[in-house]
């Protein structure tokens, strides 16, 4: 039996989620956010369903399409607004954008543009909580990110090969939206059977192909305890999904043909965020969309009022000190 107030908060989560990238599709064509976006409507569940069970001081790593997992694990979202803004107050000191954002004080680690890069250095990471485990006693727990596309890239194969073979404390997500920009799946996989080719390489792997928020979190919420409490890893999980806007931007691209409305109207009744406010009164509806109003007209207030950076700080955070 699922609590009302856990319904509300995933369902807060998600709407945040959603309520923040649709703003920034209406800003998008005043020229204040000054990077490409790369926006997650409609894929909102896979970000809080991941990210609810992790604690503080678990990491989440992610790829250029990582607004809903910031927000999801913790992000500031004032910060965040402002890195997106080019503002100097920004996670990364304005000098990074969308596709770029850290807080490492929310164990968020720097994204990256360039496809599958970053699932190597989430790796990394979770062989250094391994070791670090050994002196604090505490296993703290990694995620990586990434698309359908993340996982044709060498770098992947060569990752949980290696995480396997160290039994790393990580759990890869692939967020599967069958989309590599406008390329389907099908013209892409000979076979669509991600998690059996995972599974040759000796890691425990789960599908939901429902994007049903209760299941992923519940997937997830395993497999945390299991990697905290001596499990060994790594552990995959493949969310089926469907991105509603275009690749890169904050456009609706259905006229563009190169995929069908049917599919996205079929998605469309899946909503996690319609499916879970008909689970609550209102009265909470209605004071969860006030609250994420506010929140956002607050971060957007933050980033209009911050300077920009100073010519000086193009100097600095170039080199490690
Ligand atoms: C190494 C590399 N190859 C190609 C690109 C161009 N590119 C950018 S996004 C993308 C599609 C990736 O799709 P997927 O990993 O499924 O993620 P999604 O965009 O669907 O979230 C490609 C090919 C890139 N950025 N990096």
């Amino acid at each position: 039996m699922l609590s009302q107030e856990l319904v509300a908060h995933l369902y807060k989560k998600m709407l945040l989620i959603r309520r923040f990238e649709l703003r920034l599709a209406e800003v998008y064509p005043t020229d204040a956010v000054k990077s490409p976006i790369h926006l997650s409507v409609g894929q909102e569940s896979i970000a809080v369903g991941v990210c609810d069970p992790l604690a503080e001081d678990d990491i989440i790593s992610n790829t250029y399409r990582c607004h809903a997992t910031y927000i999801a694990k913790g992000g500031n979202l004032q910060e965040m607004m402002a890195e997106l803004y080019g503002k100097q107050t920004g996670c990364a000191g304005g000098k990074a954008g969308s596709m770029h954002l850290v807080d490492m004080s929310h164990g968020i680690l720097g994204a990256s543009a360039v496809v599958g890069t970053t699932i190597p250095v989430a790796t990394g990471y979770a062989l250094a909580m391994q070791m670090a485990a050994k002196t604090t006693g505490r296993q703290r727990v990694v995620v990586s990110v990434f698309g359908d596309g993340g996982t044709e890239e060498g770098c992947f194969y060569e990752a949980i090969n290696f995480a396997a073979l160290r039994k790393l404390p990580i759990i890869y997500v692939c967020e599967n939206n069958r989309l590599a920009i406008h390329t389907p799946l099908e013209k892409r996989w000979a076979k669509d059977n991600l998690c059996e080719r995972v599974a040759t390489y000796g890691i425990q792997t789960y599908k939901i192909d429902d994007a049903d928020v209760f299941k992923i979190r519940e997937t997830m919420t395993k497999a945390v305890e299991y990697l905290r409490h001596g499990g060994e890893g790594p552990i995959f999980l493949e969310c089926a999904t469907y991105r509603w806007l275009e690749h890169v931007g904050p456009r609706d691209d259905h006229s563009d043909n190169y995929r069908s409305l049917d599919e996205y109207l079929d998605w469309k009744e899946k909503d996690q965020i319609v499916r879970l406010a008909a689970m609550l009164d209102d009265n909470t509806v209605q004071r969860i969309q006030d609250e994420v109003t506010a929140e956002i007209q607050a971060a957007e207030a933050f980033a209009a009022q911050s300077p920009y950076p100073t010519a000086e700080e193009l100097y600095t955070h170039v080199y490690a000190s």
